[in-house]
Parts: structure tokens; C-alpha cells; sequence
């Protein structure tokens, strides 16, 4: 699969760093027994202005029914599908989780990258709706994310990617057919999961952004550091002088290794220079996808004096 910048998402929204997240666009909707846990978000990645310029087109190049064309002019849907898949029951996948969610930040970034029709609702951290029936009907876990796709309902969050690319994608370089080139891909997302994202998520961020201040644990972290340090210094040698992870392609690795860096990159702490990582992590932050959905403010988890 050629897995380009989607060309409808445009040059990318302004970056969503510090800005709560970005261009989203919302309504509240009132769920969990009429508790309000948070809002209906269907995103729309370009100002509702730039939308509403391309969708009058869209209707015409028959890419959707001139009534949808219409309906989306007044509720915008940014990340429309080229080729709609028409299954029954299938073609707006929902996401249930919230944006500072690194977890669904990696889910939204592999359906931005395959140009999925998509609704997100907010769930967890402030917003709630985890022990909720409805919510405990999707997932016994009570975790973030959890997708639903007509009926099919798929949580943990690296089991949602391969589900989208194996439905959605081409069985190209992001997660190919062949079994021996997925493989490839295979080892260093599972790297990227159990070794990379969890040596920084819960030792590094949670300690230095979501503990308070008072609480931190000097020790850990700075233990922490030394361990991710040189999980990247593997990824600097591995990376050299290549684009991305598995060679010069984009693949379903880069997706579960790379939305870590955001914050790896942003969060106040001592970094060493690895021009591959930086090179690579610049080129991450070029994907409109990458900046919509994970350059994406974490100020609301930030625990008090951190
Ligand atoms: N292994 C799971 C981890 C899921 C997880 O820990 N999710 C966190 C958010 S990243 C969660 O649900 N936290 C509770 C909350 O947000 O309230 C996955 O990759 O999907």
C-alpha cells in the first residue's frame, strides 16, 4: 500500500501541541445512563472553511452522493474514504477512547494514515464511561481503545492496527501479505510495543508528567532514562541512514514506535543527540496523521508541580 500523506488531509492542522488537540470539532452527547462523559468528536483535520471548499467537489467527482456532499458541507467529516467500503455494517469505524491516549493516539494515526471514515468518542481519564455497561459490554478490561467496525468490536491497541491494515490496507510495505516481510514488521512493532513504549510510557512519562511533583521518585526516573536511552540508541543504529524502521517504507512499526516520540521529544528531561532518531522523528512530524492525532497536548494529565 502506497502510504503516502492522504492528500485530503492537506498540508496538516496547525499542530495540536498546546492546543488541546487541535482542529476538532465537536458535540456532546449524553451517554452512560445520562451522564455526560465527554463528546461525539468527528474530525475534521483542515479549518471547517478549507472543508467546506473541497467537499462541493467531492460531491461532484462522485466520491460521495451530492446528499452527502451536502450534509458533510453542514457536519464535516474530514478523512473521507476513496474508495468506501460498502459491506454491510461497515464504513464508519468508531473509536472509543480519548485523544491524550497514547494507546489511541496510535490507533487514530494508522486510520488517518488509511484514510478511514471515523468517529471518536471520549473515554477514560476525565471523561469516564470506562465502567459504564455499555462500555463494559465492548471490553472486559475497562481500557482504551476499544474499535468498533459494523458489528465487530476490537480492543488492545496494536490488535486494532493489524485488524486495519489486514481489512483495510493492500497487503503492501505497511503490513504486507507475505509472511516473511510481515515478519519483519512483526518484530519491530512487538519490539516498539513491549520493549520501546513500555520502557518510556509508564517509567518516564507517568513518573515525570503524570505523578506530582511531591511524589516523584528521582531514582526511578533517572534509572528509567538510562534504560530508554539505550533502547534508543538501538533505534539510532537501526535507523542509520534509512527513512523508517523496516527499510524506506512507512509501516505499522512506525506507527507503534514512533507515536512515543512526541512526548519523548517535548517532555522536560535530559535527551543525548541521535541525529537518526531526530531525523526520523522530523520526518514522523511531516505526516499530517502523525500531527493530528499525536501531536496532541497532554497539559489535562499533567499531575500538580510536574
Ligand atoms: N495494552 C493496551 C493498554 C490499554 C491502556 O492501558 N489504556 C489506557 C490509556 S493509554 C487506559 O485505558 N487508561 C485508563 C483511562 O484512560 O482512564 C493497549 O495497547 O490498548
Amino acid at each position: 500500500m502506497g502510504l503516502r500523506p492522504n492528500p485530503r488531509l492537506g498540508p496538516g492542522a496547525a499542530l495540536a501541541r498546546g492546543a488541546g488537540g487541535g482542529t476538532w470539532w465537536r458535540r456532546d452527547r449524553m451517554h452512560g445512563g445520562g451522564r455526560s462523559c465527554g463528546a461525539l468528536a468527528v474530525e475534521a483535520p483542515e479549518k471547517r472553511a478549507a472543508s467546506q471548499d473541497a467537499l462541493p467537489s467531492l460531491g461532484q467527482a462522485g466520491i460521495v452522493s451530492r446528499t452527502r456532499a451536502r450534509r458533510l458541507r453542514r457536519w464535516p467529516v474530514a478523512i473521507l474514504d476513496p474508495k468506501p467500503d460498502r459491506r454491510k455494517g461497515r464504513g464508519m469505524i468508531t473509536v472509543y477512547g480519548r485523544a491524550t491516549s497514547s494507546n489511541v493516539q496510535a490507533v487514530m494515526w494508522g486510520i488517518g494514515e488509511l484514510g478511514r471514515v471515523h468517529e471518536r468518542l471520549d473515554y477514560g481519564h476525565a471523561f469516564g464511561g470506562l465502567d459504564s455497561p455499555e462500555f463494559r459490554a465492548l471490553t472486559p478490561h475497562r481500557l482504551i481503545p476499544v474499535i468498533r467496525d459494523g458489528d465487530l468490536v476490537v480492543w488492545e491497541s496494536c490488535a486494532i492496527l493489524r485488524y486495519l491494515a489486514a481489512r483495510y490496507g493492500d497487503g503492501g510495505a505497511f503490513w504486507p501479505a507475505d509472511p516473511a516481510a510481515r515478519a519483519g514488521v512483526d518484530m519491530w512493532a512487538e519490539w516498539g510495543k513491549t520493549a520501546f513504549s513500555a520502557s518510556f510510557t509508564g517509567p518516564i512519562f507517568w513518573a515525570r508528567v503524570r505523578t506530582p511533583a511531591r511524589a516523584r521518585d528521582e531514582a526511578a526516573l533517572t534509572a528509567a532514562l538510562a534504560r530508554f536511552e539505550t533502547l534508543l540508541d538501538r533505534l539510532d543504529d537501526r535507523l542509520g541512514a534509512g527513512r523508517y524502521v523496516t527499510g524506506d517504507a512507512f509501516t505499522l512499526a512506525d506507527i507503534v514506535i514512533g507515536h512515543v516520540l512526541f512526548r519523548w521529544f517535548d517532555i522536560d528531561i535530559p535527551r543525548r543527540a541521535r541525529p537518526a532518531v531526530e531525523a526520523y522523528y522530523a520526518r514522523l512530524a511531516e505526516r499530517p496523521a502523525f500531527r493530528t492525532h499525536v501531536m496532541v497536548s497532554y497539559e489535562t494529565l499533567r499531575a500538580e508541580g510536574a
